[in-house]
């Protein structure tokens, strides 16, 4: 089981993510016994690969995921927009960020930046625009070695694949293999019908996971099951990250103690499924 955080490379207005110094932050996130950083990235094109690498390679971090959704959240720009300028940027700053992830072997998520289908006057437009842009990145990042991760977000963020069913229909329809869904349990807490049966669907697509309870705070404030969803992913052989992804409340460092102490206590468990299995 292993455990990232997200932090913001920039400040950003989304306020679900970890901000502030993220070099100082990676450093105390490590003294803590973190496997891995998701960063989530608002200008691909500001970052200092080299100095990233080093930064990482010395503290015995991961760099597990890019997260792109302030291309949309903070700037207005999707693989959809009905602004051809905006659709460019979106696109380029997603070449860019495969680019990056290619370096660090990290997964590229595909969450805001798609856009609303209702930004749009046709549904119908927007859709061809998605499947056509989509398929397109999808073959840098295939040239690129770099796996791409939709994550199905609830519907006040945005208006299509709001579900785990249809976004694995999407990938699987389109035998997108070097794709797969990022699971969030805060979005999947409003959209789905139950964790395990979505989870179940899509067993051999869930490459990763964004963990906050119900109110998006810290796991164990609200009233989500997290030890029903370890279960089911566990048996599932699910072997990526848990990635804290909550309002950093009361205070960051509080809030990345408290995820790591609170998921440590499901490694057990984990030990115990895998031993069960092997017995069987
Ligand atoms: C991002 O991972 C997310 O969950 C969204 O709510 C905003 O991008
Ligand atoms: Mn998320």
């Amino acid at each position: 089981m292993k455990i990232s955080y997200v932090i913001s490379y920039e400040p950003t207005k989304f306020s679900a993510v970890g901000q502030g110094n993220w070099k100082e932050i990676g450093k105390i996130m490590a003294g803590f016994g973190y496997e891995g950083i998701e960063l989530a990235i608002k200008n691909p094109f500001n970052i200092d690969v080299a100095e990233l690498k080093s930064y990482f390679n010395r503290l015995h971090l991961e760099l597990v995921a890019i997260g792109t959704g302030q291309v949309y959240f903070d700037g207005g720009c999707s693989l959809i927009s009905p602004e051809i300028e905006k659709r460019k940027k979106a696109f380029n700053f997603l070449e860019e960020y495969i680019k990056l992830a290619s370096v660090f072997d990290a997964k590229v998520i595909i969450g805001l930046i798609r856009g609303r289908l209702s930004d749009h006057t046709s549904k119908y437009k927007a859709l061809i625009l998605w499947g056509k842009n989509f398929l397109k990145i999808s073959k840098t990042a295939k040239r690129a070695g770099v796996e791409l991760i939709i994550e199905p977000i609830n519907r006040y963020e945005t208006d299509y694949f709001n579900t785990v069913r249809e976004t694995a229909d999407f990938i699987e329809s389109n035998n997108l293999n070097n794709t797969g869904i990022l699971f969030d349990t805060f979005h999947s807490n409003i959209e789905e019908c139950s964790f395990e049966g979505s989870l179940k669907y899509a067993s051999n697509l869930i490459k990763h996971v964004h963990i906050a309870d119900s109110n998006r705070n810290f796991p164990g404030s609200g009233h989500i099951d997290f030890k029903k969803i370890f279960q089911v992913l566990f048996k599932n052989k699910y072997s990526g990250y848990f990635s804290g992804e909550m309002r950093p409340i009361p205070d960051l460092i509080t809030s990345i103690k408290n995820y790591i102490t609170y998921m440590n206590k499901f490694k057990i468990n984990e030990n115990l499924v895998h031993l069960e299995m092997h017995n069987k």
